[in-house]
C-alpha cells in the first residue's frame, strides 16, 4: 500500500490559465481525496524550466517546450495522499491527449501533446526532485483535516 504521506508535484501549464481551467483541474484533485500542501503562481524563468525538463534536453521539441512553459503564469502545486504519484498520472491521462482516455484531464480537456494543460511527476524520484526544484521547504505546508481520523 502507498504511504499516505506520499507527495507529488503538479503544474497547471500556461494553456490551463489561458483557458480558465485552473479551478476545474484543482477540483478534480480535491474530489479524488488528495490534500493540497503547496500552491503558488509564477511565470517560470528559462533556467527553472530547463532544469525541470532536463531529461528532454536532446528532443526536437525542447526549445518549443521551454518557450511555451515560460510564456505565462503557471500554477505550481504539491498534493499529498494515498498513491498520489501514480494516481496523479492516471488522472492526467497520456501525454498525447489523443491517447488519453475519456474521463482523464487531458482526454477531456485538450487536444494537443504540446499543449497538454498539466504536468505531473512520473515517479517517486522525479516527485522528490521537482518538489525541491519548485518549492522551498517553508513553502509547503503540513496540515490535518478534521475528518482524517
Ligand atoms: P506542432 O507541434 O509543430 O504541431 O506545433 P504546435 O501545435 O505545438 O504549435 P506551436 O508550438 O507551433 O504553436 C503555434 C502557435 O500557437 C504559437 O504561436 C503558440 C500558439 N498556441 C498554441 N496553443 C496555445 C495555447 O494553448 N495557448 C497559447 N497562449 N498559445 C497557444
Ligand atoms: O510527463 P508528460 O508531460 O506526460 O510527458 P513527457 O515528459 O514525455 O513530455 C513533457 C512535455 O513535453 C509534455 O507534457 C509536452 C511536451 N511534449 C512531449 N512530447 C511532445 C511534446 N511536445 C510536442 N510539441 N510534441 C511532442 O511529441
Amino acid at each position: 500500500p502507498g504511504s499516505i504521506t506520499e507527495r507529488s508535484f503538479f503544474a497547471i501549464k500556461p494553456d490551463g490559465l489561458q483557458r480558465g481551467l485552473v479551478g476545474e483541474v484543482m477540483s478534480r484533485f480535491e474530489r479524488k481525496g488528495w490534500k493540497l500542501v503547496g500552491l503558488k503562481m509564477l511565470t517560470p524563468g528559462r533556467q527553472l524550466v530547463e532544469r525541470h525538463y532536463e531529461e528532454h534536453a536532446d528532443k526536437d521539441f525542447f526549445e518549443k517546450l521551454l518557450d511555451y512553459m515560460c510564456s505565462g503564469p503557471v500554477v505550481a502545486m504539491v498534493w499529498e495522499g494515498h498513491n498520489v504519484i501514480a494516481g496523479g498520472r492516471k488522472l492526467l491521462g497520456a501525454t498525447n491527449p489523443l491517447e488519453a482516455g475519456a474521463g482523464t484531464i487531458r482526454g477531456d480537456l485538450c487536444t494537443n501533446a504540446g499543449r497538454n494543460l498539466v504536468h505531473a511527476s512520473d515517479g517517486p524520484e522525479s516527485a522528490r526532485r521537482e518538489i525541491e526544484l519548485w518549492f522551498s521547504r517553508e513553502e509547503t505546508v503540513q496540515w490535518g483535516r478534521a475528518t482524517d481520523p
